[in-house]
């Protein structure tokens, strides 16, 4: 049982001390939302690997399970379990069991399986994670991927934007059949003036779409992500969740192009969080 009516998601997900993304951006803005943002760390890298070398890794599997049952002792539940980067094929099954400890009941599952961008396997993920990574998605009430994580899980052919319809309907249909819950696709463009996401629920596909921006930072799917996680939990619906998390995160990397670009140092995320905020 919950003490206060203030909702409360754990996030499971690595801590990449810098770089922004992971952690670094999920506990700043579901915060902006208003809602308590717990942690599980998965793993706590020196920087993330988009772009450093020489990276730190310290694997945290072993935490993952003790934690979850000192939270059940103390009965800490939580509203809305929201997992991303996890530090091994491994972890899948260990937070499986994790979200059926502290989630509430009628608690909302959100998995955003982060793994790869631009047709690529983030570096360290052996070929069958997608596979073990499908495992988590089918017990999700909302999957978050990108159309890469979305391809490699169904063993489709990436291609590059930009889409057509048939591509991310055909897409959505195959994820429809591995989850249960709603789909928000990310990385969705039918020309050079938008960008955005198809939504997916109960059969029916939707789209939003911000101003595309030629640019591309770190971490930006899990400032996505953390947005719908923040709306939904104020009460919005999917479609409403992700067309907010299109506008900010489309405002960070239009911001960030403008002042101070640099790929791997993420995006200026801060500077927009006062705009966030007046939204909740
Ligand atoms: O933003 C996704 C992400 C999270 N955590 C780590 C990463 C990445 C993407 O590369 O390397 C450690």
């Amino acid at each position: 049982m919950l003490e206060t009516n203030q909702k409360r998601v754990a996030a499971i997900h690595d801590i990449s001390c810098f770089g922004k993304c992971s952690l670094t951006v999920a506990l700043p803005i579901i915060s902006a939302t208003g809602v308590e943002t717990a942690v599980i760390p998965t793993a706590v890298l020196s920087t993330h690997t988009g772009g450093f070398s020489g990276f730190t890794f310290r694997d945290l599997t072993d935490d993952i399970l003790p934690v979850a049952e000192h939270w059940k002792k103390e009965n800490i539940a939580v509203d809305s379990v929201y997992t991303g980067y996890l530090g091994s094929k491994e972890q899948v099954a260990i937070v499986m069991k994790a979200i059926e400890i502290i989630k509430a009941k009628d608690g909302l599952t959100v998995v955003d399986p982060v793994m790869a961008d631009n047709g690529v396997l983030y570096g360290g993920f052996p070929e069958d994670f997608p596979m073990e990574m499908k495992k988590l998605c089918s017990v999700a009430d909302i999957i978050t991927p990108n159309i890469t994580e979305a391809c490699l899980m169904l063993g489709k052919t990436y291609k590059k934007g930009p889409y057509t319809k048939e591509y991310i309907e055909d897409i959505l249909l195959g994820l429809s059949e591995i989850t249960k819950g709603k789909i928000v696709l990310t990385g969705v463009w039918f020309d050079e003036e938008k960008i955005g996401a198809a939504t997916y629920c109960n059969g029916e596909t939707d789209y939003v779409f911000s101003n595309r921006v030629d640019a591309a930072f770190h971490g930006t799917g899990d400032v996505f992500t953390s947005t719908v996680v923040g709306s939904l939990l104020n009460g919005k619906n999917l479609k409403e969740a992700a067309q907010i998390a299109c506008d900010f995160t489309a405002g960070c990397i239009k911001y960030t192009k403008e002042h101070n670009p640099n790929m791997k140092y993420g995006v200026n995320f801060e500077a927009m969080l006062p705009s966030l905020i007046k939204q909740f």
